[in-house]
């Protein structure tokens, strides 16, 4: 029989790209998949189809170690999912800096461009489980493990600058407020529902996240399309011991994209699996996805030198400030062989540092150093989850940590405690000069004490930073995502308190809010505005200032600005039947591949289509079983045949008209114009098709004779490069 390519045989073809990391995976990959099918003692099966019985239809027997086997294996095959960030995609693949970052860092990873580091990343939702939908409005993990030649260091980020809070102490309280609620787990993977929104209208040291959240950024269009952030201030120390604090970005090569939020609902129900699907697409398909890796270094001397505080991970450091340095390259190279064995297993810790790198005080990356170890402990079954494959460091490992539940390594000797004299009092430690890590010698003093510098009080500057530095699509949607999420929410006294908060940072913005609410903004509160401290807190702190004056606006904050106009792996479905118009399908195909994007074909069934001179051509995707949301654009291919056939087919129809809505490139040729006109797509002011054969772009609908497929497509490209055609958007919504 036949291998399937998704094979073990053919997963040991694809290691063969190798570095340290992978020749360290290799040594666990489960061998050919010749030989019998045996138990896990090794005992070769006979009969994997019938339990041993006392005659043909008597009962099961005790004795049957082979079910017995089988049975208990599957029956524990599930682990305790996160409790974030449950549902995740990962991916291996290399680092390398663009020049030696010793002025910085001692850490051995940025020193040479040479050196190729190994690296899986795993990206995540937040707030729903390992099954939910990827489309969830929500934050997105960004976890990345380095696996340097001087252990594993993991940046632990997500792909938003700052956080809902400043302590970890309120971690679990976020959590709860945001998870299903706990009386009839609902709702799945979402934050519109009550109590997130009861916990965040006392918390107004959220306001800024909550920015970010009701952004486009939380309903990003591939994995490969958004930023990263490490979000915390660390600290780089270089080999003189000269500490700069500094932010950890990563930047997309691919730029910035989101998806609407209706296309976010209907992807939702049409391929829950969508980022997943994409990123393991692209890696298959060799579109490897890259990052560039950026710092913002800011000098110890100007620590205290902004209005907000370093140590606060509601504040971003703004890139007018301080520019973002781009220092090195990721690139996303090799899908898992084994999901579980990866993609779960892998256990990621903002406490796994090398030499050269270290924390600040950050109240946040306090707590994080604690919980994450914690967490694995119970997730993963015991202390020893550093040896599974995924998780050991390619660098050498030795210490006297012994035994523990599912111990894999076999220590020798007698020799389990250190000094000691019977082995040379081996391992040795490490002198800081040979590598040994040295915590920054940070001077700290000060009383014990329960509390929250002022220098953390500002909740609303920045939040509306980052609301005013948006393009008005971008605000409009923001808006709209409150108007949806806080009309979600059934208690009205939570609903107007958050239209208070809201009030603090803009008063447009409220009301804005308020209006599709059909409530008013109340114009205060009964009690403090900040609920979300101790019992015995300073009055000021429960009075955080309402933003006035004129925002702050920063640029890279606006996705719009950082649009790079290029197609690269973009997926355009052309719309095709019986009888098309070769030339034009066939040049369109051309001017898209040589742009980097992809033409598939969707029809109105599988198998082959005929076009008008009798060529074939495979379908990719039939319509029952697809939807405009998962294509980033959409061609309809000249035939008459072919068009007459779509025109009587309403899912065409409404392919195309949902492309159009979600305001997408459209591209027609020939008798695909006339296709279009019997289409919405024809009956909105300003947004008619040209009737002419020539080649028209009326409001990002291009369109052509069949003889001008290769012109149709540049325009189309074009329009296709700036992702979306916003113009559109208040006609069509
Ligand atoms: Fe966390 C997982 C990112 C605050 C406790 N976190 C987790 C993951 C990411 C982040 C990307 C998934 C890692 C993976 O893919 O396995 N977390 C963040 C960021 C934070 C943050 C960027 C704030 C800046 N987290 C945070 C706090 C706490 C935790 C304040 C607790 C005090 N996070 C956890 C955890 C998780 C986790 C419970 C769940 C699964 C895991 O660790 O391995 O320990």
């Amino acid at each position: 029989m036949k291998k399937d390519p998704g094979s073990k045989a053919s997963s040991k073809g694809k290691l063969k790209a190798s570095n340290a990391k992978v020749e360290d995976l290799s040594k666990n990959l489960e061998g050919t998949d010749d030989g019998y099918l045996s138990t896990n003692q090794g005992l070769p099966i006979n009969d994997n189809q019938n339990s041993l019985k006392a005659g043909e239809r008597g009962p099961s027997l005790l004795e049957d170690f082979i079910l017995r086997e089988k049975i208990t294996h599957f029956d524990h095959e599930r682990i305790p999912e996160r409790i974030v960030h449950a549902r995740g995609s990962g991916a291996h693949g290399v680092f390398q800096v663009y020049e030696s970052m010793a002025k910085y860092t001692r850490a051995g990873f940025l020193q040479d461009p040479a050196v190729e580091t190994p690296v899986f990343v795993r990206f995540s939702t937040v707030a729903g489980s390992r099954g939910s939908t990827d489309l969830a409005r929500d934050v997105r993990g960004f976890a990345v493990k380095f696996y340097t030649e001087e252990g594993n260091f993991d940046l632990v980020g997500n792909n938003m600058p700052v956080f809902f809070i400043q302590d970890a102490m309120k971690f679990p309280d976020l959590i709860h407020a945001v998870k299903p609620e706990p009386h009839n787990e609902i709702p799945q993977a979402a934050s519109a529902h009550d109590t997130f929104w009861d916990f965040i209208s006392l918390t107004p040291e959220s306001a800024h996240m909550i920015m970010w959240v009701m952004s486009d950024r939380a309903i990003p269009r591939s994995l490969r399309m958004m930023e990263g952030f490490g979000i915390h201030t660390f600290r780089l120390i270089n080999q003189k011991g000269v500490s700069h604090f500094v932010k950890f970005h990563w930047k997309p090569l691919l730029g910035m994209h989101s998806v609407l939020w209706d296309e976010a609902l209907r992807i939702s129900g049409c391929d829950p699996d969508f980022h997943r699907r994409d990123l393991w697409e692209a890696i298959e398909n060799g579109d490897f996805p890259e990052w560039e890796l950026g710092f913002q270094i800011i000098p110890e001397k100007d620590e205290h030198k902004y209005d907000f505080d370093l140590l606060d991970p509601t504040k971003l450091v703004p890139e007018d400030l301080v520019p973002v340095q781009r220092i090195g390259k990721m690139t996303l190279n090799r899908n898992p062989d084994n999901f579980f064995a990866e993609v779960e297993q892998v256990a990621f810790h903002p406490g796994h540092l090398v030499p050269g790198i270290d924390f600040t005080n950050d109240p946040l990356l306090q707590g994080r150093l604690f919980s994450y170890t914690d967490t694995q402990l119970i997730r993963l079954g015991g202390p020893n989850f550093h040896e599974i494959p995924i998780n050991r460091p390619v660098a050498p490992l030795h210490n006297h940590q012994r035994d523990g539940h599912m111990r894999q390594m076999i220590s020798p000797g007698r020799v389990a405690y250190e000094p000691n004299s019977l082995n040379g009092n081996a391992p040795l430690q490490a002198p800081a000069k040979a590598g040994g890590f040295v915590s920054y010698a940070e001077r700290v003093d000060g009383a014990k004490l329960r509390a929250k510098s002022p220098s953390f009080s500002d909740h609303f500057s920045q939040a509306a930073m980052f609301y005013h530095s948006q393009s008005p699509v971008e605000l409009k949607h923001i808006v709209h995502a409150l108007r949806f999420e806080l009309g979600k929410c059934d208690t009205p006294h939570v609903r107007e308190r958050m239209l208070f908060v809201l009030s603090q940072i803009d008063e447009g913005l409220a009301s804005d809010v308020a209006q599709g609410l059909g409530i008013k903004v109340p114009t205060k509160i009964d009690g403090p505005l900040n609920l979300a401290v101790g019992a015995d807190a300073k009055p000021g702190e429960q009075q955080p200032k309402k933003f006035t004056g004129k925002a702050f606006i920063s640029k890279a904050l606006s996705m719009l600005t950082t649009v790079p106009g290029d197609v690269k792996t973009r997926k355009v479905a052309a719309l095709v039947a019986d009888g098309f118009d070769d030339s034009g399908l066939a040049a369109m195909k051309k001017s898209l591949t040589a742009a980097g994007a992809m033409l598939k074909v969707v029809g109105p069934r599988g198998g082959t289509l005929k076009s008008s001179s009798g060529k074939e051509v495979p379908v990719d995707f039939a319509l029952p079983t697809t939807a405009s949301v998962l294509f980033d654009a959409v061609y309809v291919c000249g035939g008459e045949a072919s068009t007459n056939a779509l025109s009587q087919i309403p899912k065409a129809v409404e392919f195309v008209e949902e492309a159009f809505k979600h305001c997408k490139a459209i591209a027609a040729t020939g008798s695909g114009i006339d296709f279009l006109q019997q289409t919405r797509v024809d009956t909105l002011p300003g947004d008619k098709p040209a009737k002419e054969k020539v080649v028209s772009n009326s409001g990002g609908v291009v369109t052509g004779a069949d003889s001008a497929a290769s012109k149709v497509a540049a325009a189309f490209i074009e329009v296709l490069g700036q992702h979306r055609v916003w113009e559109r958007e208040d006609a069509v919504s």
